[in-house]
């Protein structure tokens, strides 16, 4: 209920926002509205990048350490893991191919895009210096910019994130090879230490209705300035996104898993759907992966028949690595962003956010708001200005709702697969959700 609450209360906080820009626009109230109302949304948008490298540190190792029994990783592991990798690389792959033919950053006037430009002309400078400065050391500089020399150096500003990541794996596979007593207590440290920042995301996602509105009010009114026509502009451009988006996240649901589940899961999809349909609707109510793992498990169990051996390992760790809606949106949301700032990013920069993406969509929390936070990572590593998360926050909470139904689908797509591979199907039974 109290997630739903925050839904409506992030709704309003979007709406009231676009409603001052618009009346500031008309009143005269731009300086009004750009020196003691746009702040709050910086500041909530500073929250979101404070959260981020710890959040993907912890939530990284806590979830490969959490893998402890490697023994039983063993066939079942690599199946799921490789599946839901699989998965989420078509995903990013989708995301792109729709985000560059329907290129919905480009719909905004080539005045307006001109303004961007200049607005972060800085940005890209460092940005094609640094870029000129990579190319002049060959190929292989992607790869060794992952291994970082000074993980501390790496968690500050100008750090990689990928080197976060590949510090946080490596921190979380010698967990597990070390003697169980002795990574015990250093587990439990880092349990805490991820309930805690989760406890924090949590926090920052209740200010997000009050931070939802200092943004759009700021941004509508540096966008349309004295000129309310021009917020319409801005609203319809980010409708057009949000459409780009739901297609991606309709091709996932509609093609992708239903080829899986009927090939692989040799099951009716039309089962499937209505076997999970409860926790398809708690994941778009909640927009936590998390929260609807129980439903989720529940589901899988009571309605599609597959034994708890499956489901109990599947399910939790799909809930923690495999968010396909999640990926799919960064990849799009990434380009859009580039696209808008007049930023046109090479093949390689493209291929560079398959990565980013599917290791953000692994490192991104099972909460609400997580995707955007993990965003960050994606527009570091691509040298997109960060600033343009400002242009998509508002509608990331309706995305949100849809990214995570999707996220919840492919896990139970991928535990049927593994299920009736490993022969761990029984007869299902009606489902009694209380
Ligand atoms: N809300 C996240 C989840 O629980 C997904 C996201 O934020 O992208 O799956």
């Amino acid at each position: 209920m109290k997630n739903l609450a925050l839904h409506w209360q992030i709704l309003i906080g979007m709406a009231l926002g676009v409603l001052w820009g618009m009346l500031a626009s008309s009143l005269g109230l731009v300086d009004f509205t750009l020196d003691w109302i746009s702040p709050f949304g910086t500041i909530f948008i500073n929250l979101l990048k404070l959260i981020a490298v710890p959040l993907v540190l912890v939530s990284l190792i806590t979830g490969v350490s959490s893998l402890s029994d490697v023994s039983r990783l063993s066939r079942i592991g690599s199946k799921t893991i490789g599946i839901y990798l699989g998965t989420t690389v078509l995903a990013v792959l989708f995301g792109l191919v729709l985000v560059n033919v329907f290129e919905p950053g480009k719909a905004f006037s080539p005045e307006k895009r001109e303004e961007f430009k200049e607005q972060f002309a800085s940005t890209t400078t460092q940005r094609s210096s640094a870029a000129a400065a990579v190319e002049q050391q060959g190929p292989l500089q992607p790869l060794v910019d992952i291994v970082p020399d000074n993980i501390f150096k790496s968690m500050t500003n100008n750090g990689s994130m990928l080197q976060i990541i590949f510090f946080a794996l490596l921190f979380g596979i010698a967990l597990i090879m070390i003697p169980p007593d002795k990574a015990a207590p250093v587990n439990d440290f880092f349990e805490g230490l991820n309930l805690a920042i989760l406890k924090i995301v949590d926090i920052i996602m209740m200010a997000a209705p009050y931070g939802v509105f200092a943004l759009l009010a700021g941004l509508v009114v540096e966008f349309a300035g004295n000129d309310p026509g021009a917020a319409v502009e801005l609203l319809l451009v980010l409708g057009y996104y949000c459409i780009v988006v739901t297609i991606g996240l309709l091709f996932m649901i509609l093609l992708v898993y239903p080829v899986l589940v009927m090939t692989v899961g040799k099951t009716k999809y039309k089962h499937f759907l209505k076997g999970i349909f409860p926790a398809q609707m708690l994941a778009f109510s909640t927009s936590s992966s998390a929260a609807t793992l129980p439903v989720t498990m529940e589901c899988a169990e009571k309605n599609l028949g597959i034994n708890k051996e499956i489901t109990s390992f599947v399910l939790p760790l799909g809930a923690t690595i495999n968010m396909d809606g999640t990926s799919l949106y960064q990849a799009v949301a990434a380009v859009f962003i580039a696209q808008a700032y007049g930023i046109d990013l090479s093949l390689t920069a493209q291929l560079g956010i398959v990565m980013t993406a599917t290791l953000a969509s692994i490192g991104a929390a099972a909460v609400p708001g997580a995707g955007i936070v993990m965003l960050v990572i994606v527009l570091q590593q691509a040298g997109i200005p960060i600033e343009g998360i400002a242009l998509i926050l508002a509608p990331d909470r309706i995305l949100d709702m849809l990214r995570t139904t999707v996220n919840v689908t492919g896990d139970a797509t991928v535990s049927m697969m593994v299920a009736r591979t490993e022969g761990q199907l029984h007869p299902p039974t009606e489902i009694t959700i209380k």
